[in-house]
């Protein structure tokens, strides 16, 4: 599914391998330590290859880590993309701050890609696997504060895209576009 704002950004949601999609800029789903793990982030190092650990672990030296909320931004290794954003989203606790928190390292990635002129960024679907944000309620703040962004941002990004790993990842996302492209 795809929808076209009027401005011309385009933000498309595609069922796939997120290391598969050529962009500029693939965002990942990381953990504060940036240690990497395992799903989509496993997926991504197994891919691009040693050269983003080495420079993450630069930021590690430097920085500690990386904060619940926010993202860091390292080369994309063999990885078909010029950068990898890793985003940290929150491990659900059902707290409000949770929402926040996620709407937060969408957002952060973006800044990212503009500091960096990003025209093509792909997402996963943040913190609705291993952290446990259940799909329905994660779906609705992710496309929302993507859609924000593209709708109503000066933005060097034109195209936004999902690539959500399984069926009911992509319907989740489909219902929360169709939702919001309603009002
Ligand atoms: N392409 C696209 N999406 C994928 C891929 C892929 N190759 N592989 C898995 N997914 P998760 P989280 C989907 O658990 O919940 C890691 O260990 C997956 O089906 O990867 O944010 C990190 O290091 C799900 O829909 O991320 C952290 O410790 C979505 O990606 C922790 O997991 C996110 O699932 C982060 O947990």
């Amino acid at each position: 599914m795809q929808y076209e704002f009027t401005n011309g950004r385009i933000l498309h949601l595609v069922q796939g391998d997120i290391t598969q999609v050529p962009v500029d800029a693939i965002s990942n789903a990381a953990n504060a330590a940036l240690r990497g793990g395992g799903g989509v982030d496993g997926a991504i190092h197994r891919a691009g290859g040693e050269a983003i650990m080495a420079e993450l672990d630069v930021i590690r030296a430097e920085q500690g880590g990386c904060p619940t909320g926010s993202a860091v931004a390292t080369t994309a290794g063999r990885l078909p993309a010029t950068y990898v954003f890793h985003a940290v989203g929150p491990i659900y606790s059902g707290a409000k701050r949770d929402a926040e928190m996620l709407a937060s390292c969408y957002r952060r990635c973006l800044e990212l890609a503009d500091e960096r002129q990003v025209k093509r960024i792909s997402f996963p679907s943040i913190s609705t696997g291993v952290y446990g944000y259940p799909l329905d309620e994660a779906a609705p703040i992710a496309v929302g504060t993507v859609a924000d962004w593209l709708a109503n941002r000066e933005t060097s990004v034109e195209e936004a895209i999902f690539v959500l790993f399984d069926r009911r990842t992509l319907e989740a996302y489909e219902r929360a576009l169709k939702a919001r492209v309603r009002n």
